[in-house]
């Protein structure tokens, strides 16, 4: 039931493909992601944090394939699973840990942590389907006042439980908002197979609305994103939402350490991980940038650790 491509958009990309290569900012920015939740994890597990996270481990492609799509006049909304949107946006690896930890210098004065962050056209909750009714009023003003301008939602594949994600859809198709879904649908919602709770499918779903739908199992940041260049265009231009959906996987816990799924199942998923298939296809540039991230994110670490904590009065 996905809405099939229009003449003269690029294929569907495959996730069969080898990757294209990626120039040095986008690896950059996808091995910051994968260091900084993999330091998260770390920092949790030596008791340093306290509270919960949800690291992005294996959906890191996502926001960076997206990156230059929207610019910093779109708003984007971000879910519990936000450090490699905020990233991917911001390239602001100390404000985020700063916010995580309560250090001085944290993004939102240490108010919000890992889930809740608000800084310019930017702001991610951790209430599930909560941002999408947020985001549809927010693209009902950026068609009046902003015209060419949408706004992006991160959801999960467990989102589509919520009863307030047809609300939205309904009003957002019904007054042709710019507004888009994506949907980073990675098969599981905590513990829960979606498989075992969700029936039908999210392009169904999509298609009640007459929303039109696109879904993708590729990890090539490249090739999503000349395929998604003129999706994203169409919801300015036209305007109207449309759903993107990713099908992808969550190689991490649920949040710290309570993941579900068998070793087999996650042995399974490691091996189709965007940075296994980048790292045997492009060896040489993989290693120095992977080196460099890790390096930089150690020193983040550091720093970061380091600093006093967020004083009432810096907030
Ligand atoms: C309204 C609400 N109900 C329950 C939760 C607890 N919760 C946090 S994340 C999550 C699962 C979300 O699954 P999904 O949307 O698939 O996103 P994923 O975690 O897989 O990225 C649940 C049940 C919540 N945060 N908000």
């Amino acid at each position: 039931m996905t809405t099939p491509p229009r003449p003269g958009q690029p294929a569907q990309p495959d996730r069969q493909e080898p990757p294209g290569r990626l120039d040095e900012a986008d690896l950059a920015m996808l091995l910051l992601i994968r260091h900084f939740e993999q330091a998260l994890l770390r920092l949790f597990a030596d008791g340093e944090i306290d509270g919960t996270t949800h690291t992005c481990l294996g959906q890191e492609y996502i926001p960076v394939a997206l990156r230059p799509l929207l610019g910093s006049d779109d708003y984007v909304f971000s879910n519990h699973r936000g450090h490699g949107h905020y990233l991917a946006r911001f390239d602001d690896p100390d404000g985020l840990l700063a916010e995580i930890m309560g250090r001085r210098g944290a993004v939102c004065g240490g108010f919000g942590g890992s889930q809740h962050i608000l800084r310019d056209r930017y702001l991610s909750t951790g209430v599930q389907g909560e941002s999408l009714p947020v985001a549809v009023g927010v693209a009902r003003h950026l068609k009046a006042a902003e015209p060419g301008r949408l706004a992006a939602v991160h959801i999960g594949d467990g989102t589509w439980g919520q009863g307030v994600v047809y609300e939205a859809l309904n009003i957002a198709a019904l007054w042709g908002v710019p507004l888009l879904v994506v949907v980073e649908h990675n098969d599981i919602a905590q513990s829960t197979p979606t498989r075992t709770q969700l029936a039908g499918t999210i392009a169904g779903r999509a298609a009640a609305f007459g929303i039109e739908h696109h879904a993708t199992q590729a990890r090539d940041v490249a090739g999503i994103r000349a395929w998604l260049a003129p999706v994203v265009e169409r919801v300015r231009s036209a305007p109207r939402p449309v759903v993107v959906e990713f099908h992808t996987d969550r190689l991490g816990p649920h949040s710290k350490g309570d993941d579900t799924r068998s070793p087999e199942e996650l042995d399974r998923l490691r091996r189709r991980d965007w940075y296994e298939t980048y790292a045997a296809a492009y060896p040489q540039q993989f290693a120095a940038a992977d080196e460099r991230q890790r390096d930089l994110v150690a020193e983040v670490v550091h720093e970061v650790s380091a600093r006093p904590p967020v004083a009432w009065e810096d907030r």
